[in-house]
């Protein structure tokens, strides 16, 4: 399909996705975040599912968009100066048709039911994607890490593991990390829900290396988009080689990611936080790269604090995407590129955008990417390598087994090269491919079949 079909057709088919959508945000009022992420996932789907209407008959879409099941609870715990807090954890485990629910737990101040939600139903298709045999989850907390001691950090994590415990374990619910969980918090996460319940077993995945975690696994998401992104290139006749590339959050995606694409040839010129970006014109390197590594996965320290130390460009209220550049790569967080962002980057010359961060980027922005007819890998394709070594690492803890860097690595290449083969199967038109399309339909697939399989439950 053309980039100008591809506008008709959504024209054309809005009426029933208006419909589809009206009643999920009956159902689901003020979940913004919750909407966009279905608008776009039944944007695609609903075509598909009128042409294949075993899907339509056994409701598939409309039981995917309603959670298994919704855990919200009360966590109270006690600051170093004896100060009492409270803050709220959520467990949304949203679908576990082709496994035990699997997904990340994100601590920061924004985390909302909408966002955990969203990023659960992104996960169901993102976890079928990888091949394995995970389903979709998404928890986590409103407790913000940011000036918290090492102290505080573990007793928060304590507190809320008291109630999760009930809720997860290796053949039901297996979290992980996500923004503002890294291996520390899992480390702490672990501690509590063993002396809760006397199982060392593998309930979470990204565990520390002496203790059952994946080699590769802190590395896994950075790495595996890049994989991606070269996959992507490839049926350019293109390489990362040489191009100028645009990233925002320095997390733990943000880090492996510059840190691959170095090995690739590439340049990551831009890193941001909330108050503003850094633009290094030579490249994040060497030793910059090490400084950046730890800057907010152990130190939590914003992203000035790298400007002021190297001597470094800091533009501030800006984001990074006015920069000029082939490839942008949203790496922090919801919405960071919205349609004006997106009209700046096409304007300057971008030719590719790839989604490190869940959902980054507006349904509006990505609307106009495809329009445009750039290269466009949505998050659910792109960033599934760090869930894809998660359910490595559940397989080498059920095997009481470990493999090495290499064969992790090359499990992940290999899972990578196979999610973009999916993409092209179900997503190209002509000499354009939808990744978009692609993605969500094939995720789809596996689970509905499954759904099918397993009866009305
Ligand atoms: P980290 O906590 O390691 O890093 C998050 C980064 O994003 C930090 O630089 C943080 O800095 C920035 N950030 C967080 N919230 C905001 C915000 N509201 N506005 C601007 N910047 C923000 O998280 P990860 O690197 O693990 O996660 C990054 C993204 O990748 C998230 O969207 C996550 O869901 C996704 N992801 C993570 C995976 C994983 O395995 N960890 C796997 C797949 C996707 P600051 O708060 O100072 O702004
Ligand atoms: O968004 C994601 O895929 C993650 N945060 C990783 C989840 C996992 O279970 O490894």
């Amino acid at each position: 399909m053309s980039t100008a079909a591809n506008s008709l057709t959504r024209k054309i088919l809005a009426n029933d996705v208006d419909e589809f959508m009206k009643r999920v945000i009956i159902k689901n009022p003020g979940e913004y975040e919750f909407h966009q992420a279905v608008q776009e996932v039944a944007t695609c789907l609903i075509p598909f599912i009128k042409k294949n209407p075993r899907y339509r008959d056994a409701k598939i879409l409309e039981r995917m968009v309603e959670p298994e099941r919704v855990i919200m609870f009360r966590v109270s715990w006690e600051d170093d100066q004896g100060e009492i807090q409270i803050n709220r954890g959520f467990r949304v485990q949203m679908n576990s048709a082709i496994g035990p629910f699997k997904g990340g737990l994100r601590f920061h101040p924004s985390v909302t039911l909408s966002i955990m939600k969203a990023l659960s139903f992104e996960q169901t298709l993102k976890n079928s994607l990888t091949t394995l045999p995970m389903g979709g989850a998404k928890g986590g907390s409103d407790f913000d890490p940011r000036g918290k001691t090492d102290n505080e950090v573990m007793l928060f994590c304590q507190a809320f593991m008291n109630e999760l415990f009930h809720h997860i374990g290796p053949d039901t619910d297996v979290p992980a990390g996500d923004i503002g969980v890294g291996g520390r918090e899992v480390g702490y996460l672990f501690g509590q829900y063993k002396k809760l319940t006397k199982a060392f077993c593998g309930v979470l995945t990204g565990k520390g290396r002496a203790w059952g975690g994946s080699l590769i696994r802190p590395e896994a998401t950075g790495y595996g988009i890049s994989y991606f992104l070269e996959e992507m290139l490839k049926t350019k006749g293109e390489s990362v080689e040489g191009k100028t590339i645009l990233a925002s959050g320095y997390g733990n995606v943000g880090t492996f990611f510059i840190e691959k694409i170095n090995e690739l040839g590439g340049k990551v010129v831009t890193i941001s936080d909330e108050c503003g970006y850094v633009y290094d014109p030579d490249g994040i390197k060497g030793d910059k790269l090490e400084f950046l590594k730890d800057l907010w996965v152990v130190h939590r320290k914003p992203a000035k604090a790298f400007a002021d130390e190297f001597g470094l460009k800091w533009v501030e209220g800006k984001k990074p995407w006015e920069v000029p550049c082939d490839i942008a790569c949203p790496t922090a967080t919801q919405n960071e590129i919205d349609v004006e962002d997106a009209k700046t980057l096409l304007k300057n010359g971008c030719w590719c955008a790839i989604e490190a961060a869940n959902m980054p980027c507006t349904n509006e922005s990505i609307n106009l990417f495809l329009d445009a007819g750039i290269l466009f890998a949505p998050a659910k394709a792109a960033n599934a390598g760090g869930v894809a070594v998660s359910g490595l690492e559940m397989t080498q803890n059920s095997m009481r087994y470990n493999w090495s860097r290499e064969e992790v690595d090359q499990k992940l290449k290999q899972i990578m090269q196979d999610i973009h083969r999916q993409c092209v199967s179900y997503g190209k038109h002509g000499e354009y491919t939808n990744y978009v399309q692609g993605a969500n339909i094939s995720g789809f697939v596996k689970v509905a079949e499954a759904m099918i399989q397993q009866g009305l439950v």
